[in-house]
């Protein structure tokens, strides 16, 4: 495979080479890992940084719908956008962004557009790290805008946020008892809170949900990453595409104060530590299922329930036979 040959195309825009590169970065074969890992390296520092969004909610609450019209409104404006999604849990039907790119038909058709299913893996680990890679993939391509979406199982939305600048969460409109539903975790890491379907019917219980979560954002502790009024909740209609251009000024606005301040870069920084720390914990871990090592853990395991050994020295027998070099 030649790699400098696939750079040179990604750089010159070519998005079947951007394809291929995505699903280099997906394959778990020893060989393509080596590839992948020699292009991301020969592309770092390539390109301008693209802003990276992620979008979590639950099913149904019209994230499809959002990031189709949302999509549509920034490549009108001259954007290059690239749609991702990280979702473990592949076995979910109907849902699934792939489903989607039917869904997101005009956002897909735009030449300025490109949409990427999530790879069918359900370890979330795995897809971590291969929606990571594809993100700098489509930043060293030239993508204004990185849209990250999860549909927020398990841990997914932390690994969302992990690897962007802003962290959307959207929300359906409902009565008070749903706002205890979203786990506060979620709502420490929200940097602006949608309530979508704001529109007909719905849009007095859009509104009174907004002002909830607005007063619930409000107690939480104040982020040294916040400029005033931020995090906030606003109002949106992904269907009736009404709110779009008023929630892409406080994206913006939100972004340039934290490039100004400094926040920008500590957080891009902060991230590649925190993936850095991430991926030697999963090597590690992955060195535990090595078929000699899983074997010994068994046996010693054993010895230690019966009181033969102490755990401390069977964790040491074991911790011995790991070799950190070649796993
Ligand atoms: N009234 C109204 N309906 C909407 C809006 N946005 C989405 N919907 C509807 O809500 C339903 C679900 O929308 P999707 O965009 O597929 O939701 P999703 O979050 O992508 O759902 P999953 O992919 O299953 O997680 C569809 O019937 C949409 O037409 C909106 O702003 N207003
Ligand atoms: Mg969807």
């Amino acid at each position: 495979m030649d790699i400098a040959d696939l750079r040179d195309r990604i750089l010159k825009q070519d998005r079947r080479a951007l394809a291929r590169a995505i699903t280099l970065v997906e394959s778990a074969r020893a060989d393509h890992r080596a590839h992948a890992g020699e292009l991301l390296e020969s592309l770092r520092g390539n390109g301008k940084q693209a802003l990276r969004i992620g979008l979590s909610g639950t099913p149904g609450v019209g994230k499809s719908t959002f990031i189709e019209s949302f999509g549509m409104m920034l490549t009108a404006k001259g954007l290059k956008v690239a749609v991702l999604a990280v979702d473990p849990s592949s076995a979910r039907s109907g849902g699934s962004i792939l489903g989607d790119k039917t869904r997101m038909e005009r956002l897909s058709r735009d030449p300025n557009a490109f949409i990427r299913p999530s790879p069918s893996q359900s370890h979330l680990g795995g897809v971590a790290r291969r929606t990571r890679e594809a993100v700098a993939l489509c930043e060293a391509f030239g993508f204004d805008v990185v849209l990250i979406e999860t549909v927020g199982v398990g841990q997914s939305e932390t690994v969302v946020a992990e690897m962007s600048d802003l962290f959307l969460l959207l929300l359906a409109p409902a009565g008070g008892d749903e706002l205890q539903g979203v786990k506060r975790g979620i709502m420490e890491m929200a940097d602006i809170i949608l309530v979508n379907k704001a529109d007909g019917e719905l849009k007095s219980t859009a509104m009174r949900t907004c002002a909830d979560y607005a007063g619930a954002l409000r107690l939480l502790r104040k982020r040294p990453q916040d400029p005033e009024g931020f995090p906030k909740a606003m109002t949106v209609s992904a269907l009736q595409e009404d709110g779009l251009e008023k929630s892409w000024d406080e994206m913006t606005a939100l972004t340039e104060w934290r490039r100004e301040s400094g926040h920008w870069d500590m957080r891009r920084s902060a991230q590649a530590d925190y993936w850095f720390h991430e991926e030697v914990r999963q090597g590690v871990l992955a060195l535990l299922e090595n078929g000699d090592v899983k074997a010994a853990i068994d046996q010693l395991g054993a010895r230690v329930s019966a009181g033969e050994v102490t755990p401390s020295a069977a964790a040491d027998r074991v911790l011995g036979m790991l070799d950190l070099k070649t796993g």
